[in-house]
């Protein structure tokens, strides 16, 4: 098969095109934003091209499907509030990159998926958590974003593009093409991660209600502060869970609302994020154990009232062998002594795949391991010996 690298990169650059910003590569392209729909009307357009049936599914997750039995490739176009451009873009435009080929070449027949809200607007990997049957679309649908905007609000933008679900069982098996996001490739030089297993995760917003008051006349010693809460919480914490934890398990309080969020007002309200993962569903709830206790422990010393959101979740996911073997081989062939099997600590859509059909990932190494953030970027001689390695697998495992 054929693969044409340099309309792979010049589609990698286009796909950027759709909410580029900030410093070098920059992109800000949320689940539902205008660009986003607008990326994916593109995408659609390229799968036609590609003699894909282009079809948008109820949540707004975009299929190029091939005639009958297929294998599927891809990954999400949606990013972070800020993010960069290859984190999901990757996996998609590589995908349609090796349609493209194997049409030329007459088969193997791949389709090609982008999916929808991977990066967790609304949840955790919400398009495909619904597509593969974890999350009821009717509880997806109430769910809210941090500006308060629904998932049924924003799954109705994408309403006149939306058509019949896709039935998981025309594709044999899926593999995801990513990038690393981690350090581990660039730190050592290697080309090519091949994924042996997804860690689980565990989000739960967490809120404690204090008083709110005047900040200059209220004695220190009465007020019920709910920032300070989260202030001794975030101090205690990391001493606490040391007890159970790894040096491959991360926690983080990445989203803080403080209410009112004035500087002479004693803060009344703080809701926070707080994030968890490991790669062992034990620890991932002595973990949470911790976590509760100690917030718990920390409002009663101070006189607040604490709040837990609703615990969402995924559970560690573990790649299939046969897939992974075949990674293993091309990965061999193209980047010889630059390869390595490695577990991934983001998620990937790959992790709710794994429910309806065998899956397998690779990773192309990140530069300073940078990911989530404008700088995030590959050289182009990794990103296309990625392809090479995610074609040949193709051919491999068809
Ligand atoms: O957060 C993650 O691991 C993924 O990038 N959504
Ligand atoms: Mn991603
Ligand atoms: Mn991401």
């Amino acid at each position: 098969m054929e693969l044409d690298r340099g309309r792979f990169l010049a589609d990698l650059h286009r796909l950027r095109g759709f909410g580029a910003a900030g410093v070098g590569k920059g992109v800000v392209r949320p689940a539902y934003s205008a660009a986003d729909i607008a990326a994916r009307q593109w995408l659609a357009g390229r799968m036609r091209e590609a003699g894909l049936e282009a079809r948008f599914d109820p949540v707004g997750n975009l299929f190029g499907l091939a005639a009958g039995r297929s294998l599927l490739l891809g990954s999400h176009s949606d990013s972070q509030p800020q993010g960069g451009w290859l984190d999901g873009a990757l996996g998609v435009v590589a995908a349609l990159e090796v349609a493209r080929a194997v049409q030329a070449a007459g088969g193997p027949a791949v389709s090609v998926v982008s999916f929808q809200d991977e990066e967790g607007r609304f949840g955790v990997t919400t398009g495909s958590s619904v597509w593969s049957g974890d999350l009821a679309l009717g509880e997806a649908d109430v769910l809210v974003d941090q500006g308060g905007v629904s998932f049924a609000q924003a799954r109705g933008l994408m309403a006149d593009l939306a058509g019949e679900p896709v039935d998981p069982g025309r594709f044999s098996g899926y593999i995801e093409m990513h990038i690393e996001q981690g350090p581990v490739l660039d730190g050592a030089g290697e080309q090519i991660g091949v994924v042996s297993d997804i860690v689980g995760i565990r989000d739960m917003q967490i809120t404690f209600h204090g008083q709110q008051n005047h900040a200059g006349t209220t004695p220190m010693h009465l007020r019920r502060d709910a920032f300070q809460g989260l202030a001794a919480f975030n101090a205690e914490i990391n001493a606490r869970l040391a007890s159970v934890v790894t040096d491959r398990s991360v926690w983080t309080i990445g989203h803080v609302a403080v209410s009112p969020n004035a500087s002479s007002i004693v803060p009344g309200r703080v809701e926070f994020s707080m994030q968890w993962r490991d790669g062992d569903v034990d620890r991932l709830a002595q973990m949470e154990a911790i976590i509760r206790t100690t917030a718990q422990e920390i409002a009663s010393l101070r006189g607040l009232r604490l709040e837990f959101g609703a615990l969402l979740g995924l559970e560690p996911v573990v790649m299939d062998g046969a897939l992974r073997a075949g990674l293993e081989a091309t990965a061999g062939a193209v980047a010889p002594g630059r390869w390595r099997v490695m577990p991934s600590g983001a998620l990937h859509d790959a992790t709710n795949v794994a429910r309806l059909m065998p899956v397998a990932m690779l990773f192309v190494p990140s530069i300073n391991g940078i990911s989530h953030a404008f700088e995030e970027d590959t050289h182009e001689g990794d990103l296309v010996v990625g392809l090479e390695v995610l074609a040949r697998a193709v051919s491999e495992v068809r």
